[in-house]
């Protein structure tokens, strides 16, 4: 972010890509039910694919690897974008560390509660800025929003940033998961507009 945006008060408009409006709500936005967690020791996260060594993780194995805070603003392809999200939760790269990934691993896809899955290239997913929250703007994930653990990916359209996540796969070929096979874009660029699968 420029100095002139920070001074200006306003959202400069570089921060909004087009056709886009800034909301100061935070929208709830999915498919299927939330889970209901009542006890997190049956909870686990797995690495799996093409890695070295395949993981399960505790919730409490995970909270181990550290915690770190992101600021960023989250684009939703149904039009609204939010700014100055402040989420606290695990470094990717923590994660990815355990699984050691092979070589030929080039796209990652995340598993959700109920199936729901979103696809993207690893490198992507690595992206600095990009984060395995736990909170969002100081307080818990609440269950409509992802507790207890949600990917946030704020470079790519919000659909890509699962809720209830509960693993990664990593693949070499990229494969579609739950809105990409429902026609949406299988990278989902907002500033190129990448809403649908043509465009
Ligand atoms: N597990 C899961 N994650 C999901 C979705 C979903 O249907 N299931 N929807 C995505 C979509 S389309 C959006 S816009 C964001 C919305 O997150 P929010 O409800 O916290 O605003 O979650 C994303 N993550
Ligand atoms: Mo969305």
């Amino acid at each position: 972010m420029g100095l002139d945006q920070q001074q200006s008060g306003a959202p400069a408009k570089d921060r909004v890509p087009p056709n886009q409006k800034v909301t100061t709500g935070f929208p709830v936005l999915h498919y299927g039910d939330v889970p209901v967690y009542n006890d997190l020791r049956d909870w686990t996260f797995r690495l799996f694919g093409a890695v070295e060594e395949e993981q399960t993780l505790t919730f409490d194995q995970l909270m181990e690897l550290g915690m770190t805070h992101v600021t960023n603003d989250i684009h939703c392809v149904t039009g609204w974008s939010k700014l100055d999200n402040e989420w606290e939760g695990i470094p990717v790269e923590a994660v990815v560390a355990l699984a050691k990934v092979k070589p030929e691993a080039k796209y990652v896809v995340l598993h959700a509660e109920h199936g729901w899955t979103a696809n993207m290239p690893l490198a992507d997913f690595m992206a600095a800025g990009n984060v395995f929250a736990t909170k969002h703007n100081g307080e818990a994930l609440t269950p409509d929003h992802g507790y207890p653990l949600r990917f946030v990916i704020p470079h790519l359209y919000f659909w890509k940033s699962a809720k209830w996540v509960r693993g990664v796969e990593f693949v070499e070929k990229d494969k579609p998961g739950f809105w990409e096979k429902n026609g949406y874009n299988m990278y989902g660029d907002p500033w190129r507009e990448q809403r649908f699968a043509w465009d």
